[in-house]
């Protein structure tokens, strides 16, 4: 299925009016909306391949109905998703899930739908049918080195995959750990690691990034070999420039300050990007925005004020990714209402008045500076956001627009109810 430009039209009319109103309201209150409106243009956000299904829980799975049964499929998903909100261009491929069969044909039929590839994942924490080595114990940190050179050479399978299709960066999430004191050396843990990563990061293109994401407990939960920033970001200091840290909100112990490991990883200039989503208690892998919006802003805040400083580019600079699961909403609204949310609060950020926020820091007043965050946090920027997408031919309000286009049941008239997406 592919979304007419006449059905955006004619659904965008429709809206016009109330938009109208609704932007010429709070435009003549911000100074540089233009601005802040060409930034959100530009802002693209990526789409795992992986979340376009239904994940389910330990507990069961609740299978949705028309998912998509292979990558042109996936890639179909997240083309609808570009078209309603023009800020989904990118989808990352998870290897083996997403193998392309023909490189050249899937990056046409990307193309097609205006999308490009981002970061292609490893998966060492599954045992594949045909197999030599268990991950059971563990991958890139195993005692025994065959198993090591197995992870390592999936690792450079996928860069080459990758490579085939145009990606740039390589993310290495390690389910590797243990589960009970005493099963596991920490320090050869991480050394092995840290071997294993640098014969990966030793295949990387010259143009490429490794990517090491951490993740603080599950499937292990006695230790993670990659538990914290801090242990990310050591290999990536030792491994070179081209590795960076990834930051998965969900991957923290809880109540971390992830604004403030966030503003130091930007300004070590390790920062990867991010997997967006939002949780509770754990890895929930929620719609963003959906239990701590708050959290969310004081991210972007601290990603504007460091970019910024930096002098580095919002939108091509870091890898902007959702790393989200569904178990009880359609896959794509809850992509959609994610996209929304990341460029709500990256909207709320460009607003935040950095001179006076600046000034009420060097005097301390407390007072004030929590009155500035709070102000841009408080402003509704919703029809700033939707005026972006209007203006790059998308739909002010692509839930809704979903929804009168009945897309969810021609997905199932075209796929069958029985197609179940692969992943987790
Ligand atoms: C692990 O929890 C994770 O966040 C990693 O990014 C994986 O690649 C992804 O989920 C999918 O399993
Ligand atoms: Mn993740
Ligand atoms: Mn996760």
């Amino acid at each position: 299925m592919r979304i007419d430009k006449r059905h955006i039209e004619k659904h965008n009319e429709g809206l016009k009016a109330k938009h109208e109103r609704a932007f010429a309201f709070i435009a003549e209150d911000i100074a540089d909306v233009e601005e802040v409106i060409s930034k959100l243009e530009k802002f693209q956000i990526a789409i795992p391949s992986w979340a376009l299904g239904t994940g389910g829980t330990r507990f069961g799975r609740f299978s949705g109905k028309g998912e998509p049964g292979n990558l042109e499929q996936k890639i179909e998903d997240v083309g609808l998703l570009h078209a309603l909100n023009q800020s989904s261009g990118a989808i990352s491929l998870h290897i083996p899930w997403d193998i392309p069969q023909d490189a050249e044909k899937i990056k046409e039929l990307a193309a097609s739908y205006g999308l490009a590839f981002d970061a292609v994942n490893s998966n060492t924490f599954q045992d594949q049918p045909g197999q030599e080595y268990s991950y059971k114990f563990g991958s890139l940190h195993h005692v025994d080195p065959k198993v090591r050179k197995q992870a390592v050479d999936h690792n450079i399978e996928v860069i080459n995959h990758g490579i085939a299709l145009g990606s740039k960066a390589l993310t290495v999430w390690l389910a590797d750990g243990s589960s009970f004191p005493g099963q596991l050396n920490f320090r050869e843990a991480f050394q092995n690691t840290l071997e294993s990563l640098k014969e990966i990061y030793a295949h990387l293109p010259e143009d490429w990034k490794l990517f090491v994401e951490y993740k603080a407990f599950e499937p292990n939960f006695y230790s993670t070999t990659i538990a914290d920033w801090g242990q990310s970001l050591l290999l990536a200091n030792k491994l070179g420039d081209k590795a960076y840290t990834l930051v998965d909100l969900g991957h923290h112990l809880p109540n971390a300050n992830i604004e403030q490991i966030v503003s130091l990883l930007l300004m070590e200039g390790k920062l990867a990007g991010f997997h967006f989503n939002d949780s509770k208690y754990a890895d929930d892998d929620l719609t963003a925005g959906s239990v701590k919006p708050y959290q969310l802003f004081l991210i972007f805040n601290e990603l504007v004020d460091g970019m910024d400083a930096r002098g580095i580019d919002h939108a091509t600079s870091l890898g902007w990714m959702i790393d989200a699961s569904h178990n009880l909403k359609d896959p794509l609204v809850d992509l959609l209402q994610s996209v929304d949310a990341i460029k709500i609060a990256y909207a709320q950020a460009l607003l935040v008045d950095r001179t006076a926020l600046k000034a009420a820091q060097q005097n301390n007043d407390v007072v004030a500076a929590q009155e500035i965050l709070q102000h841009a946090y408080r402003t509704d920027v919703r029809a700033i956001v939707a005026e972006a997408r209007l203006r790059r031919g998308a739909a002010l309000n692509p839930v809704a627009l979903f929804n009168e286009l009945d897309v969810r049941n021609k997905l199932v008239e075209e796929r069958g109810a029985q197609s179940v997406a692969t992943g987790l």
